[in-house]
């Protein structure tokens, strides 16, 4: 198939699996094309049966807010007349959605596909100014998937249950994302314990909620915590790591290549977020054969089933005693890290995830 993916380039979860997404079916003899407005982070250059499609919006004095969503539904439009385009998937609604309808409603019959992500939902999706548009993409789109079950019924909380939604889960490759030869802290000189977390710190990630979690655990334990990723709360987080006296112990490493050998060091991972329909970084922690401590929200415990543990939200207490509770048993945390393994590879695995979205193009091409 020549398929188009539109997404946003940003390290967030949704491009992060758009472009996997474009890698994984490329690799299985698709012709893919993404567009975006800048080159997504995961997407090397050179991969044979990618191609990248930058939307350029003009600045104009008059426009304050350049219209990028007109931009985008012209330059799908370009790219299907080019490429022969035979469907386009776009993750997250906002405002990608709105484009592929205006594409089609300009250029006649065009097919789309659009993965609700979580924020396109639950805060964007729900705003009274996006609210109407959203669900009229969603009502246009040719599929709409979610990917969790959590995001599916919040999906139908909100626009009132009128599209039918796939829940079709987010994937790693869990061959890049594999245990790496960290030995137990037990056999370590230090026993030092390496918590990690890794988001684009915005505020819904609660990164200050970590790190008080984390002070706590580094009272009891030899412990660091490893901080990957970058964002508008960076400087909060650390202004409470220094107000909570661990500054030397927490380490800011910023966005990184190769986050799969980062978390492949660590014990275990630590989220606080509000909100997370998924947790996509989670997910390639378990490939890694880390634990994970989180927030008991959204979509969260679908992915962990019981490898983790889950705290009330608001509660870096209660994520703190989960965290000590895990590590301070050598067996309870090897039991937890093969589990979470077994997890990854048996239900989120790539090639598993890419075959649903597959058996969702060939239904909405109406080619079984
Ligand atoms: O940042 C993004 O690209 C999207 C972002 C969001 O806030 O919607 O992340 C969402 O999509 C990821 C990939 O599907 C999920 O793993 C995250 O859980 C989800 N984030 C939230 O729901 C807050």
């Amino acid at each position: 198939m020549r398929i188009g993916i539109v997404c946003y380039p940003t390290v967030g979860g949704s491009g992060v699996v758009a472009t996997e997404m474009a890698l994984a079916l490329a690799r299985r003899g698709h012709d893919v094309h993404l567009l975006s407005y800048d080159r997504p982070a995961r997407l090397r250059r050179g991969v044979p049966g990618v191609r990248f499609h930058q939307v350029a919006v003009t600045a104009y004095p008059l426009f304050r807010y350049p219209p990028y969503d007109l931009a985008l539904a012209t330059r799908m439009l370009e790219v299907r007349e080019e490429a022969g385009i035979d469907l386009f998937h776009v993750h997250y609604a906002i405002p990608h959605a709105v484009s592929a309808f205006l594409a089609r409603s300009m250029g006649g019959d065009l097919k789309f596909v659009t993965t609700l992500h979580g924020t396109d939902i639950t805060v964007v999706g729900s705003d009274r100014a996006y609210l109407r548009p959203t669900r009229f993409a969603l009502e246009q789109s040719d599929a709409v998937t979610a990917v969790s079950h959590y995001l599916a019924d919040e999906t139908h909380l909100v626009f009132g249950g009128r599209t039918p939604v796939d829940v079709v889960p987010n994937f790693v490759d869990t061959e890049r994302f594999r245990p790496g030869d960290r030995r137990p802290w037990a056999q370590r000189a230090d026993e030092e314990r390496i918590l990690v977390h890794a988001s684009n710190f915005r505020p819904v990630k609660r990164v200050a909620d970590v790190v008080r979690a984390f002070a706590i655990v580094r009272k009891e334990l030899p412990a660091r915590l490893v901080l990957v990723g970058d964002g508008p709360d960076r400087e909060h987080a650390l202004a409470v790591a220094a107000d909570l006296g661990c500054q030397d112990r927490v380490e800011q490493v910023g966005m990184q290549d190769d986050l799969d050998r980062t978390l492949a060091q660590a014990d275990l991972f630590l989220s606080a977020s509000e909100t997370e329909s998924f947790g996509l970084s989670m997910l390639e922690a378990m490939a890694c054969g880390v634990p994970c401590v989180s927030t008991a929200v959204g979509g969260v415990a679908e992915v962990l089933g019981n490898t983790g543990r889950l705290a009330p939200f608001g509660e870096p207490q209660a994520l703190a005693k989960a965290a000590l509770a895990i590590l301070r048993d050598p067996a309870l945390h090897g039991q937890l890290a093969a589990a979470a393994r077994q997890r990854a590879v048996e239900h989120f695995g790539t090639e598993r995830i890419v075959s649903a979205y597959e058996a969702i193009y060939a239904r909405v091409l109406g080619r079984p």
